[in-house]
């Protein structure tokens, strides 16, 4: 593999405190081919960038996302190497990410931050809002990644062309590993260093209003994968509801002879609405299994055709 081969991507948004090591500390790694998509920082960023020899493109919309999928369009190199510029990952491990693509043993690989990080890189609420997120992932998807809202990855370019990706913001790491599960790639995890933020560049993330766009997208995307799941906790919050207002009903017709005709009714329609999320759930999953199989001979079909 040629270095320039490797394209490393980086999005930025008023990171001019970081930017210009983290390009020199690439090229002293002997990778060359930097593009930085960048949000129109304010800050001189682009200059910056520029100045130290990588390829900057202004984003045409908002957000990390928008910026990613365009930049995806843009890209030719074989590998890609997406790395935040906000100085929090270290340009020397970009090899340990590559090498598993190069082995040819994985087609999208995630930088594990959650093993090695240094002190202060996570905040108390970031660092339980990830485990979170890593384990409703784990029940949604029934894949076990520790770290699927990692900023650092690398990728072919085969396999980003694959991905289906619309989500403009934070969420974008999340719809990349959900699509990556979706198209069956191989998706391996290598531990990594995490820095903390420099203290002269400030956060674009709201741990709260993005953490809840991200466990969204999660159960939303869930829908197409896993629908058991999708409508089980649409119909488990019905029936819980429903279960609760019926408890009541019933204690108050035992123990002060009260009856509440309405409430009774109600309670019927939630545990009755609440079941037929169940039955809704068994019966994708019976069709995605069906659509799965057929799919599958399908493919087998096709190979021995070829
Ligand atoms: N092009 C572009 N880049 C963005 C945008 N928002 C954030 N970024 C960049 O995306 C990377 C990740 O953003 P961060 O704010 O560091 O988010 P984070 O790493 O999840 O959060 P921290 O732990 O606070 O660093 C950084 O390099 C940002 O500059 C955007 O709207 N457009
Ligand atoms: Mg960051």
């Amino acid at each position: 593999m040629n270095s320039t081969d490797v394209c490393i991507l980086i999005p930025t948004l008023n990171e001019a405190a970081t930017i210009g090591q983290l390009i020199k500390d690439f090229k002293q790694e002997g990778f060359s081919n930097i593009l930085v998509i960048d949000g129109n920082s304010k800050d001189g960023t682009g200059q910056i960038a520029e100045a130290e020899g990588a390829k900057v493109v202004m984003q045409t919309g908002k957000g990390k996302g928008q910026a990613m999928i365009q930049a995806f369009e843009l890209i030719e190199s074989p590998y890609i190497i997406m790395v935040d510029g906000d100085g929090t990952y270290l340009a020397r491990e970009a090899r340990s990410l590559l090498r598993p693509l190069l082995e040819d043993s994985a087609d999208h690989v995630i930088g594990n931050r959650l093993e090695n990080y240094s002190k202060g890189a996570f905040t108390r609420l970031n660092l339980v809002g990830n485990h979170l997120i890593n384990m409703f992932f784990d029940v949604a998807y029934g894949v076990k990644l520790k770290d699927i809202l990692s900023g650092y990855r690398a990728f072919t370019l085969e396999s980003v062309k694959e991905l289906e990706l619309n989500k403009t913001g934070f969420e974008i790491e999340t719809e990349i590993s959900v699509e990556c599960i979706l198209k069956k790639q191989r998706v391996e995890e290598v531990p990594i260093t995490y820095l903390p933020r420099s203290k002269k560049g400030a956060t674009k993330l709201n741990p709260v209003k993005d953490g809840f766009r991200i466990g969204s997208t999660i159960y939303r995307l869930a829908k197409m994968h896993n629908p058991m799941f999708y409508f089980g906790i649409i119909g488990s919050i019905f029936i819980l509801t429903g279960l609760f207002t019926g408890i009541f009903v019933v204690i108050e017709w035992w123990s002060r002879d009260i009856t509440h005709n309405q409430l009774s009714v109600l309670t019927t329609l939630l545990i009755v609405f609440g079941l037929q999320m169940y039955i809704f759930g068994l019966l994708s999953d019976f069709i995605l299994t069906l659509h799965r199989q057929t799919v599958r001979l399908i493919m087998e079909q096709n190979k021995q055709k070829k």
